[in-house]
C-alpha cells in the first residue's frame, strides 16, 4: 500500500531522514507524486517547446592534436562564450569505463535503504561520500526528484578506502582520466583569454573534485516535476556523463529571455559545462549555463557529473590580464566559500552570479 504522509514533516521524514530518497517513493506505488513535488507552472518543462532548436554537433578533441588545432580551439572557445556548454568526443575516456559507470550506479541506488543510510550526512562521519535527496530539502519550497551520491576526493588512498564500495574503483578510473582532459580543455579556455599559463595557474582552478552521481526514478507525473531545478555550476567545469534516457536542459540566451534547449545523449559523448567560477575568471567572456533535468514516466535515468573547482578558501575574481585589456572588472573578488555558500542558502534558483557581478551605478 502507498504510504500517507500526514504533512511535509513526514514526507521529509521518509524521504530524507530514514533515508528511502525519491526512489523509495517511487517504489512505494504512488499514483500521483505528493504536492510538495508539484513544481509552479512557470518551472515546468514543456518538452514540444525545446524540440525546435539547433544543437550543435560534438566537438572531436582528438583533433586538437593535428592539424585542425585551431579550428578546434575555435569551436571549443565559441561554444564557452556563446552556450557555456558543449559536447565532446575522442575525449580520452574510454567508453567501456563510461558504460560500466552507468552500470554500477543503478545497484547502488537499487539497494536496500539500510546499505545507503550509512551515507546519509546526518548519520555518516564520513566526509568523503554523501548520500542525499533533492537539492536542499529542508530549506525549498518544492522538492527535486532525485537521489544523489556525493564522492569527494582527497587524493587515490582515500576514494579506495572511503567510497561506497560497489564504485570506488570505477568512479576513480572516471576521475583520473576526466581530470586530464578538464585541464586541457581549462588551458586552452584560458591561453584564448591571453592569460600566461603556469602549471599551478591551471591546477589552482581544479583542485577540489567530486564526483556525484545522479539517480532520478520513473515519476507519474513528469508534466509536473523536475529532477533538478534551474541552476548553474559554481565550480570551474563540469563534465557530465548521461545515460540514454535524456532530460538535461540548456537555457541558450538571445535577445529576449533566452529559451531552452534539450541536449540529447550521444553514445560515448561527454557534456561539458562553464561554471560560474570560469565566468568570473574570465571577466564574463566565458558563460556559466544555467541548465535543469526533467523526469520521465518511462525509464530511470542516471547522470554522473564530474565537477572540478577551486578550494573552498581560495579568492577568485576575473584574471588581471583579462581586467587589464578589458579596461574593466565585470565582477568583484569573492572568497569561493562565500560564493557557494549563498548559492546553497538560495537553492535552485537560476544563475546565482549576480552575487561577484558588479553592475553599472
Ligand atoms: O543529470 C543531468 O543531466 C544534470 C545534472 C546536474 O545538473 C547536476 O548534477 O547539477
Amino acid at each position: 500500500m502507498a504510504p500517507i504522509f500526514a504533512d511535509r514533516k513526514s514526507l521529509l521524514n521518509f524521504i530524507v531522514r530514514e533515508g528511502n530518497g525519491i526512489k523509495g517513493l517511487a517504489d512505494s506505488s504512488i499514483s500521483r507524486v505528493p504536492d510538495e513535488f508539484v513544481q509552479p507552472p512557470h518551472e515546468r518543462i514543456d518538452k514540444l517547446e525545446m524540440k525546435r532548436h539547433h544543437i550543435p554537433p560534438p566537438i572531436d578533441l582528438y583533433q586538437l592534436d593535428g592539424p585542425n588545432h585551431d579550428q578546434t580551439v575555435e569551436a571549443l572557445t565559441e561554444a564557452a562564450e556563446n552556450v557555456g556548454l558543449f559536447q565532446v568526443v575522442n575525449h580520452g575516456v574510454p567508453t567501456q569505463l563510461l558504460e560500466r559507470l552507468k552500470d554500477t550506479a543503478h545497484p547502488f541506488f537499487n539497494q536496500p535503504t539500510e546499505k545507503k543510510v550509512i551515507y546519509l550526512k546526518e548519520v555518516s562521519s564520513n566526509t568523503f561520500v554523501e548520500y542525499a535527496s533533492s537539492f536542499a530539502p529542508e530549506k525549498e519550497e518544492v522538492f527535486e526528484w532525485s537521489d544523489h551520491l556525493k564522492m569527494t576526493y582527497g587524493g587515490d588512498a582515500e576514494a579506495l578506502k572511503y567510497w561506497p564500495e560497489e564504485c570506488r574503483e570505477v568512479a576513480l578510473d572516471y576521475l583520473n582520466t576526466a581530470n586530464k582532459m578538464v585541464r586541457r580543455i581549462l588551458e586552452v579556455l584560458l591561453i584564448k583569454l591571453g592569460v600566461t599559463l603556469y602549471d599551478e595557474t591551471a591546477d589552482a582552478y581544479i583542485v577540489s573534485k567530486t564526483v556525484t552521481m545522479n539517480f532520478y526514478p520513473k515519476c507519474s507525473n513528469p508534466e509536473l516535476t523536475v529532477g533538478i531545478g534551474r541552476h548553474s555550476d559554481i565550480g570551474t567545469l563540469t563534465v557530465l556523463l548521461q545515460d540514454e534516457v535524456g532530460g538535461l536542459y540548456v537555457k541558450v540566451e538571445d535577445e529576449k529571455e533566452g529559451h531552452w534547449v534539450e541536449i540529447p545523449p550521444i553514445p560515448g559523448a561527454l557534456v561539458i559545462n562553464i561554471g560560474d567560477t570560469l565566468e568570473i575568471l574570465s571577466n564574463g567572456r566565458y558563460k556559466s549555463v544555467e541548465h535543469r533535468v526533467g523526469t520521465t514516466n518511462t525509464k530511470t535515468r542516471v547522470s554522473i557529473p564530474f565537477l572540478v573547482r577551486p578550494q573552498l578558501t581560495d579568492r577568485i575574481g576575473p584574471l588581471h590580464q583579462v581586467v587589464e585589456r578589458d579596461g574593466v572588472a565585470n565582477y568583484r573578488e569573492v572568497i569561493f566559500y562565500e560564493y557557494m555558500k549563498n548559492k546553497f542558502e538560495k537553492g535552485h534558483v537560476g544563475k546565482t552570479i549576480d552575487f561577484a557581478k558588479i553592475t553599472a551605478t
